[in-house]
């Protein structure tokens, strides 16, 4: 039995070193050096090349590197009955909070408006709103979503989420399923997209739901960039209806040199860095379900291949 880490974004030397730093005899090969395909039994992927799994006969768990599978999902030559897990992460959770906190707090106090302004030397004070001036509404109170939301609530914030099943006993009010949606968005000045991106969720953020939102709200998407109907965004901002957005995640990355969102005063890009997994912190968890496939135990963390999350 053994391990394949397979990613393209230049990163397999220091993973592979992560692993081998907390567990030095693991049977772990990184994609492109020479590998026994046969004595494969898991693969941990990142946006791997389609078709990549093929070739393990014995596969027993496609592991992601992240807490995000669709790109899984989107590889059509996947092995269909074999595991998929994902990584829930004490550490992923607390930087995706520090990232929308910090989002946030900037968009309300006009710090990116500021930024052009000092391009120009302009010295011209804006009115600015505060904390207890929003409701954030959280699209998609899972792991990530829920730390987010205490986090929002520790500093003062109000704050609701969205879920697909409901949910009982949470820090905030939870809407659920498209009956809660539409009362979920007429509440929120700030949404936060943190969805899994599946079927049920693909273009989610589009003219039709974001007009739910009360006029002047704001958007950060920090899930993927699927959800969001990239065409409609921009008439939305510049129509007033929405005041503007953060964008972390994009249809298509690296976000192309000549994509409208580049230069668009109102729209703040960021290069899907909200929250990236951290080998010393995420290691132990992989490596606690390749132990547990030796063992024929239940694995941590799986995805329901139904619900595509
Ligand atoms: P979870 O699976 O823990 O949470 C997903 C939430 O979305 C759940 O509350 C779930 O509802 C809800 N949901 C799913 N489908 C629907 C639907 N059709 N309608 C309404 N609600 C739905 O995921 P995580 O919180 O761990 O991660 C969320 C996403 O964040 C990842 O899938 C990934 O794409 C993205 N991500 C982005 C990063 C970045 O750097 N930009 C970093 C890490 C993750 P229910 O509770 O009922 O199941
Ligand atoms: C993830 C991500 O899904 O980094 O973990 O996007």
């Amino acid at each position: 039995m053994a391990i394949v880490l397979i990613r393209q974004d230049g990163k397999l030397d220091l993973w592979k070193k992560a692993f081998l730093q907390q567990y030095p005899y693991l049977p772990v090969f990184h994609c492109k050096e020479s590998h026994p395909v046969e004595e494969i039994t898991m693969a941990i992927v990142w946006k791997h090349p389609e078709g990549s799994l093929t070739k393990y006969p014995n596969l027993k768990c496609i592991a992601s590197f992240g807490a995000g599978v669709d790109f899984i999902f989107d590889d059509p030559s996947r092995p269909e009955k074999v595991a998929i897990t994902r990584v829930i992460d004490t550490a992923l959770a607390a930087d995706m909070s520090e990232y929308v906190v910090g989002a946030i707090l900037g968009y309300l106090k006009n710090m990116d408006l500021y930024c052009q302004e000092q391009q120009q030397n302009n010295w011209r004070p804006q009115a600015y709103s505060r904390i207890s001036d929003h409701t954030v509404g959280i699209m998609g109170a899972g792991t990530l979503g829920m730390t987010l939301a205490q986090s929002l609530l520790n500093i003062g914030f109000k704050a609701v989420g969205w879920s697909r099943r409901p949910k009982e006993n949470t820090s905030i009010k939870v809407y659920d399923g498209a009956a809660g949606r539409t009362d979920f968005l007429n509440r929120t000045t700030i949404l936060v997209c943190l969805l899994p991106l599946t079927d049920a969720t693909k273009g989610i953020l589009n003219r039709e739901t974001l007009s739910l939102l009360p006029a002047g709200a704001y958007l950060i998407n920090v899930a993927r960039g699927g959800h969001l109907v990239e065409d409609d965004l921009i008439p939305l901002i510049d129509s007033g209806r929405l005041s503007g957005a953060c964008l972390d995640v994009f249809q298509k990355e690296p976000l192309p040199k000549d994509h409208p969102f580049w230069t668009h005063p109102k729209i703040k890009i960021t290069p899907h860095v909200a929250s990236v997994s951290d080998p010393a912190s995420v290691v132990p968890q992989l490596v606690e379900n390749y132990k547990r496939l030796i063992n024929k135990e239940p694995l941590l963390h799986l995805v329901d291949p139904e619900r595509g999350y």
